[in-house]
């Protein structure tokens, strides 16, 4: 299997890594600049060292390719993960008049009580979004995330680009092209109008011996808790643009900027190391498959996924 250059590149971290201070207080083991490559036709690169959620990753993939920006639709699929971004909007606005939730991130860590709290709060925000379209699109949006920079993003002269489709269109008309490039990384809208900086700031795709490759750029990775997910996200991206190009699947290259090991997540990475991976899965695209700017859940499958127990460990926020 290749799961082995994911490994092999914990090890080095912990090894190597510089002893590091980091914007979350946190601190960290990292090292700037590594490369992993993953060939697609080995199969699935989705750690079996460690159960990754599958679902998520589909889910959120599908709404990025949509271009949608708004949590209802990753809430509709039970996907939580970019709750937190919205509901500090909501909590910061005129209109919310619950308990107070300054800091919540730091303060659920430190006090159960202010825990159950933000647990009330953030049930109520979920149920509204969901119910009350209104809402949704005043709260539900995180603006110039990652679905809208790939499909709309929007020039000085306030047309909008959609960067995908171009390059859907250029590896399907032009294979040999050596600018099959997304970036999601657009330096007007950093920071201000983000939530978070894009950590996966730009990919290329690349064809050869009729299969379609794709490196991406990631500024920064938290190898035990992101990693795993980006990794698997992209590998399904290349397999859903292949197949939306009739090309077979290449290799995924990762390549990382600043990688890193969070100092409170050594032990689980030490024990996710002791364990053997199993050989991977595979991908199973549906012959409901229309096309790729028309993709449901159901459309991707997941075969074969044997894993390792997951393993808890605090998000640094
Ligand atoms: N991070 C990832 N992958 C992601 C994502 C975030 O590894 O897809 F959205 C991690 C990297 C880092 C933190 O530990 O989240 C972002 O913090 P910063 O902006 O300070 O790099």
């Amino acid at each position: 299997t290749n799961e082995f250059a994911y490994l092999e590149l914990c090890k080095q971290v912990l090894s190597d890594g510089h002893q590091k201070g980091d914007r979350t207080g946190t601190g960290t083991h990292s090292l700037f600049g590594a490369q992993m490559r993953f060939n697609l036709q080995d199969g699935f690169p989705l750690l079996t060292t460690k159960k990754v959620n599958f679902k998520l990753i589909a889910s959120e993939l599908i709404w990025f390719i949509r271009g949608d920006t708004n949590i209802q639709f990753l809430l509709k699929h039970g996907n939580n993960i970019w709750n937190e971004w919205a509901f500090e909007k909501w909590v910061k606005s005129s209109e919310y008049t619950g308990s107070d939730m300054t800091d919540f991130g730091r303060r659920r860590l430190e006090d159960d009580d202010f825990d159950a709290r933000y647990k009330e709060e953030m049930e109520y925000f979920k149920t509204r979004i969901l119910e009350d379209d209104a809402f949704a699109e005043k709260y539900g949006d995180l603006g110039s995330v990652y679905g809208k920079q790939w499909r709309n993003w929007e020039t000085s002269r306030g047309e909008t680009i959609d960067q995908l489709k171009n390059v859907v269109e250029s590896i399907k008309h032009n294979p040999n092209s050596r600018r099959h490039i997304v970036t999601a990384w657009n330096p007007e809208d950093v920071p201000s109008n983000m939530a978070l900086p894009p950590c996966h700031a730009m990919f290329q795709f690349y064809v050869a011996d009729n299969k379609l490759s794709c490196q991406l750029y990631q500024r920064s990775a938290d190898l035990f808790l992101g990693v795993p997910f980006n990794i698997a996200s992209y590998a399904l991206l290349t397999h859903l643009i292949a197949h939306e190009c009739g090309l077979e699947v290449g290799e995924f290259v990762h390549t990382l900027g600043d990688v890193h090991i969070y100092n409170n997540h050594v032990d689980q990475v030490q024990l996710q190391l002791s364990r053997k991976p199993y050989p991977l899965p595979s991908i199973k695209i549906n012959d409901t498959f229309h096309s790729v700017f028309d993709l449901s859940i159901d459309d991707v499958e997941l075969v074969n996924y044997q894993s390792h127990p997951g393993i808890k460990a605090p998000i640094a926020v």
